[in-house]
């Protein structure tokens, strides 16, 4: 019975390690010679939790990025650390925080999945990794 909801958990885009909570993890398709992309999901910690890093093996480096209006202009920048209070979901979503995913080694296809290695730190200065499957969408 474990494995079905194990299954079940997988084919709604859920992941879950010990204490975070990852839902519909997706990342950009890209054009061939387009060499970055972005990626979008939920995150929510029980007990609390920072994410502090992420990685990917079809992209040379992934940081955390936010998007903030800078009088007229919208601008990102990265940031090193994404605070996750305990029981709250907390959104990447196209115009907040994002990860970008640099120097890809690979066309992203539309209807593929990429693996992303999350890194978090749990209380007491755990650390703690997920990898999700994040769903390759159309570009527009
Ligand atoms: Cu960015």
């Amino acid at each position: 019975m474990r494995s079905i909801v194990i299954l079940l958990a997988l084919a709604a885009g859920f992941a879950r390690g010990a204490d975070v909570e990852v839902g519909t993890p997706w990342t950009r398709a890209t054009v061939r010679l387009l060499k970055v992309s972005s990626a979008y999901m939920e995150l929510r910690s029980a007990q609390g939790a920072t994410l502090v890093g992420a990685s990917s093996p079809v992209a040379g480096s992934v940081e955390l990025h936010e998007m903030r209006m800078e009088g007229d202009l919208m601008k990102m920048r990265a940031v090193p650390r994404l605070p996750l209070p305990a029981g709250k979901w907390v959104a990447l979503t196209p115009g907040g925080y994002h990860l970008m995913l640099y120097e890809l080694k690979q066309q992203l296809l539309e209807g593929t999945r990429v693996p992303i290695r999350l890194e978090f730190e749990t209380g007491g200065g755990r650390r703690e990794s997920i990898e999700v499957q994040a769903e390759v969408r159309p570009l527009r």
